[in-house]
């Protein structure tokens, strides 16, 4: 669907939306933006960002082009006010309630209805909101949001923690990555960034409703239906639940005035399953809740979701504990990578955008993504489109790289942010797991704030208790209360990359190629139980490079190309492993320069790609760093902003493909690494080509496998052959078949 044509639709249903007892009306439209500086007095739709705003207005250059980041930077440290007027329909004014409900404000805003304050916003991932009914008028309503200084305020918050926290953006519930990050420019968003709309109704309405799975088999499902019940008085209630427009069953219960979580277990007979991707199919059931006071309807919801179960598991053994999620009972290998936001511009992100990405990553073989916890809690879209393609999503709540405020107005707003994502996901079967945040016990244990920072025991001691309180006691505690089936990890990665353990347990980042400039070979040496994080950068592809040039010349000094790296050492580092690994190639221009890096890097992941999956089961999931960009830059990511597969997004297709061939160099026997879920019997052919194409050597070799089984077997002659033969001068094809069906296949050329 084109964007146009959604926004239309959005419009359309938002206008109409009565849901019987409850009314709905949008409050998106007439905005005026006003700032000071360059005289802003704009007309504006919301939901909506300054930066936006102002581009669209033509007041500044596209965000993304050229070098024109330091250009930019004032915006967020300017005092910016979005104002509307609106009239209220007749029928809202009736109801007993009437609630101003903002989706999402970023961040920082005072909020005033008709000249009187209704809250202090201060947390990007909440939604904000209160009974308006008494301040509200038919006509002219005057909404205000002023929204200060952001900078200035995070500053003189930050200035005023005792002890003194790492990051400046710690003190801010914002997405970090807005704030600078190794791929990303220091655009902090300013404004009303998801819809904003009055909900009106009498009695008693179902704010939330969800679904979880408890347990699943063949024959029977039993799950979990928890409801968020909004009650003017008490009284006696009905939720009649249906399921594909039958009615299942009736929950009769009590309310009081005011908000209450009820929550009502039941049965499915035969349930049809909902399977990450390649495990099985992707069903979805959808539901229907209709509150009832007698037989009055007050209110109803549908909740499509699936029925699936997940279970981390980590168990001792010789080495270690294992570290593996089991999907229906069933043991997963996890493939995958980390998911960033896709847009620094959050309100630029589009549906269509979001599922051309993750179309890539599902024919890539995708069965997990990591959304990681620097950037935002994504839309429900993203979770729609992972339910219907079978991606299994580890969400971070978002916390990265910094220890975090610990008074209770932090925690306090901590809680109510992870209570509201938690219930909104809850119904998603492509959740899989919550996990605390992204590298911060990490970070306490290895990156010496402790002296960089003069922290004394005490201030130490205080950080640490305030990280054990949200991370091993509130954030848990929300995902048990309110979901109860998803697992929870306190941190990526659990142990730094430094540290043995790390490769024994949990999951590994495992930095020490790139970030320890190692080589791509200490991959094979590193594998971790779970590999949530490792990764190598390459140019994007050279349009995007000429797009972001707007016509200077490109060379990898330019200015523009520069502005698009953000990680100090990238450029050299992208060099180093040119020049390493592609000796003999000489680029004749800087669009062959880009293309090697590209090469560099699949080959490089290539390595830790089959490194992982060959352990199996010692290994369970690989997980590179990182999809997808937010702008057009220099990165890790395997797709580029404007959606161009790099070289390694095209080799995946092999490397994560269902069953994985590969030659270990150590002994010349060859691995067959299976992630399906049936017995293999088939034969493996392995033939050696010389640059002309001719047959220098081939074997054949019986394979039968159990599902999800990983083997190696011995190929007469093939070590005394390769051992007597220069790699570079032949290619070695390995398949697998079954009766006439090829089931895998792998071409290794030229010793890359
Ligand atoms: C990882 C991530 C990000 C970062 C990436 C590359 O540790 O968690 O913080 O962008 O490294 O440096």
């Amino acid at each position: 669907m084109r964007k146009t044509t959604l926004f239309i639709l959005a419009v359309v249903l938002a206008a109409c939306s009565h849901r019987q007892n409850v009314i709905e009306q949008d409050v998106g439209q007439n905005w005026t933006l006003t700032g000071d500086t360059l005289n802003v007095n704009l007309s504006v739709t919301v939901p909506s960002v300054v930066q936006q705003n102002l581009y669209d207005a033509g007041l500044i250059p596209h965000p993304y082009l050229g070098t024109v980041e330091e250009e930019l930077l004032w915006i967020s440290d300017h005092p910016w006010t979005y104002s509307t007027r609106f009239n209220v329909d007749e029928s809202l004014l009736e109801k007993d309630v009437v609630e101003l409900v903002f989706e999402g404000i970023d961040t920082y805003a005072l909020v005033t209805l008709n000249g009187q304050k209704l809250f202090d916003a201060n947390n990007q991932f909440r939604i904000w909101k209160q009974d308006v009914k008494p301040l509200l008028k038919p006509n002219d309503n005057l909404l205000v949001l002023d929204f200060p200084r952001y900078d200035s305020l995070q500053t003189a918050l930050y200035e005023a923690h005792q002890p003194r926290l790492p990051e400046r953006y710690a003190v801010s519930r914002k997405a970090p990555y807005q704030h600078g990050w190794d791929w990303a420019p220091k655009y902090k968003n300013v404004g009303i960034w998801k819809p904003v709309q009055l909900q009106a109704w009498s009695e008693a309405r179902l704010e939330n409703a969800y679904i979880v799975t408890n347990e699943a088999s063949k024959s029977q499902a039993q799950l979990t239906l928890h409801l968020d019940v909004e009650s003017t008085q008490s009284g006696e209630l009905t939720a009649e639940l249906l399921c594909q427009g039958k009615l299942l069953q009736s929950f009769p219960f009590s309310v009081v005035q005011g908000n209450q979580h009820k929550v009502f277990n039941f049965n499915i007979n035969n349930p049809e399953l909902w399977w990450p991707n390649e495990m099985g199919e992707q069903k979805l059931y959808v539901f229907e809740i209709k509150l009832k006071q007698h037989d009055k309807l007050l209110d109803s919801k549908k909740i499509t979701t699936g029925i699936k179960t997940v279970q981390m598991v980590q168990e001792p053994d010789d080495k270690g504990f294992s570290f593996y999620f089991k999907v229906n009972g069933v043991p997963m290998y996890a493939k995958g990578a980390n998911y960033v936001p896709e847009e620094m511009i959050e309100t630029w992100i589009n549906p269509d955008h979001t599922y051309k990405l993750l179309k890539m990553a599902q024919d890539a073989h995708f069965n997990m993504l990591r959304v990681w916890g620097g950037g935002i809690y994504p839309s429900d879209d993203f979770f729609n489109i992972c339910d219907s393609l079978g991606i299994l999503v580890w969400e971070d709540f978002m916390y990265a790289g910094t220890m975090y405020p610990y008074d209770e107005a932090f925690m306090e707003n901590a809680k109510i942010e992870a209570l509201e994502q938690v219930k909104r996901l809850a119904s998603h079967p492509s959740l899989g797991l919550w996990c605390g945040g992204n590298e911060i016990s990490e970070g306490y244990y290895n990156w010496g704030w402790q002296q960089s920072l003069g922290w004394s025991e005490d201030d130490d001691r205080a950080i640490k208790a305030g990280y054990d309180r949200l991370f091993e006691t509130i954030l848990p505690m929300v995902v048990d209360t309110y979901d109860g089936t998803r697992p929870y990890w306190p941190s990526s990665p659990s142990k730094g990359w430094g540290r043995p353990e790390s490769l024994t347990q949990g999951d590994v980042h495992y930095w020490g190629v790139w970030w320890g400039e190692q080589p791509y070979e200490v991959y094979r040496e590193k594998v971790g139980r779970f590999n949530s994080e490792y990764g190598y950068q390459s140019y994007p592809d050279y349009s995007t490079l000429q797009k972001i040039a707007q016509g200077e010349p490109l060379s990898i000094d330019s200015k523009v190309i520069q502005a698009h790296q953000k990680h100090a050492r990238g450029t050299q580092l992208i060099d180093d492993f040119i020049h390493r690994y592609f000796p003999s190639e000489q680029p004749k221009n800087f669009e062959e320069y880009v293309n090697l890096s590209q090469h560099s890097q699949a080959y490089g992941m290539e390595i830790a790609i089959e490194a992982h999956r060959t352990a199996k089961p010692y290994n369970m999931g690989t997980l590179y760093w990182q999809l997808n960009d937010a702008w057009p830059v220099t990165s890790w990511s395997s797709i580029d902003y404007y959606g161009n597969p790099k070289v390694f997004h095209e080799k995946l297709k092999t490397l994560y493909a269902p069953v994985l061939l590969s030659l270990d160099k150590r002994d010349y026997q060859v691995f067959v690494t299976s992630d399906l879920l049936r017995n293999i019997d088939g034969v493996l052919t392995v033939s050696v080509f010389d640059q002309d194409d001719n047959c220098l050597y081939e074997q054949k070799v019986k394979v039968e496998m159990n599902p999800n089984q990983n083997r190696k077997y011995h190929v007469e002659g093939l070590h005394e052959f390769l051992w007597n033969t220069d790699p570079q001068s032949i290619t070695v094809r390995l398949e697998l078949t079954e009766g006439e069906t090829l089931t895998a296949e792998r071409v290794l050329t030229g010793g890359h």
